[in-house]
């Protein structure tokens, strides 16, 4: 197996304002499948071409946001030996009990230095999914139910101490830089793409003086025909949308980006690079960022909420 250590993205804990709308967005909208509900009444949710249990939690809360982001890795052995090296590299982590949530084995837990919850975890069900293993037919009503992505995609995190993330997550947890913006008339990488596998990214930073904060959690679309389908539903759902359709220079994904009834803002993302870790990371800078289409191709600007608006 080529893919080792840390796999894929595999949880993302959100919290919104009022549970049923996040609901009735994540799950009649999204048109994600609700796998589980929990003792402390979060809901469970995935895309249709996802095996594991889940994928998106919803929490309810005072205020939007991230509250954890977990990795699947390979094995226990590497969770055990990803916590040593975490550690050695100067965080604390915390080991969370097994079955904390729903059909998921220990995790452990540690805040980055941009003030995110990261954790790591090597075992969760293998729930199957409708599509290739229950109906030969390859078909099931799911993959047309709402705007109907495939997956959890990545999440785009905003905080301080980029550079310490890119450390960490390249020498210590294996990934490597696929593409990067330096700040105006500097070399300082002030926005990183980082990747666990081939695909364009699976997390990425941009830098901000708040800790902790959400800038977007992003869904895999089927194909950009699929982005444009979610732009009509979009609308006839009155979902507020910040950008596109269009496509980012920066990964060459389609995309919209809109935003949930608490202020998350989702994205809608197809196609895009694929990454190896031996090949140079691709350099943008900040003017490539804005005016050369490195947010936004069709418009070439940099969009004053891209900036301004987190959760
Ligand atoms: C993404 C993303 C930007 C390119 C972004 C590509 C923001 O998938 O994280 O939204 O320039
Ligand atoms: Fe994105």
């Amino acid at each position: 197996m080529a893919l080792t250590g840390v796999l894929r993205p595999g949880h993302i804990q959100i919290r919104v304002l009022d549970l049923d709308e996040g609901v009735h967005h994540y799950r009649d909208v999204l048109g994600l499948e609700e796998t589980g509900r929990d003792a402390s009444g979060r809901v469970y949710l995935r895309g249709w071409d996802e095996r594991d249990h889940h994928s998106i939690i919803l929490r309810q809360a005072d205020r939007a946001g991230m509250d954890f982001f977990g990795f699947k890795v390979d094995s226990e052995a590497t969770l055990a030996k990803l916590e040593r090296d975490v550690q050695a590299w100067g965080l604390k982590t915390e080991r969370i009990p097994a079955g904390d949530l729903l059909e998921t084995g220990e995790r452990v837990r540690f805040e980055i230095p941009s003030g995110h919850q990261i954790e790591l975890y090597a075992t969760k069900t293998f729930a199957g999914c409708d599509r290739g293993e229950k109906d030969p037919s390859h078909y099931s009503p799911k993959m047309d139910k709402g705007i109907a992505p495939m997956r959890f995609d990545h999440a785009l995190l905003y905080g301080p101490n980029v550079d310490k993330v890119l450390d960490l997550f390249t020498n210590v947890l294996g990934f490597h830089l696929a593409e990067y913006v330096t700040l105006p008339d500097t070399d300082i990488k002030g926005a990183l793409w980082l990747c666990c596998s081939n695909k364009a990214h699976d997390i990425a930073f941009v830098i901000h003086p708040e800790p902790g904060k959400l800038h977007h959690v992003s869904f895999y679309m089927e194909s950009v025909e699929r982005v444009f389908r979610a732009a009509d539903i979009m609308a006839a759902n009155d979902i507020k949308v910040d950008i596109g359709p269009t496509r980012h220079g920066i990964t060459r994904g389609g995309t919209i980006y809109a935003w949930d009834p608490s202020g998350n803002r989702f994205e809608t993302y197809s196609g895009g690079n694929s990454s190896y870790p031996d090949l140079p990371p691709i350099a943008w800078t900040w003017e490539g960022l804005g005016e050369g289409g490195g947010l936004d191709v069709a418009h070439r600007k940099l969009h004053e909420t891209f900036l301004t608006v987190v959760t």
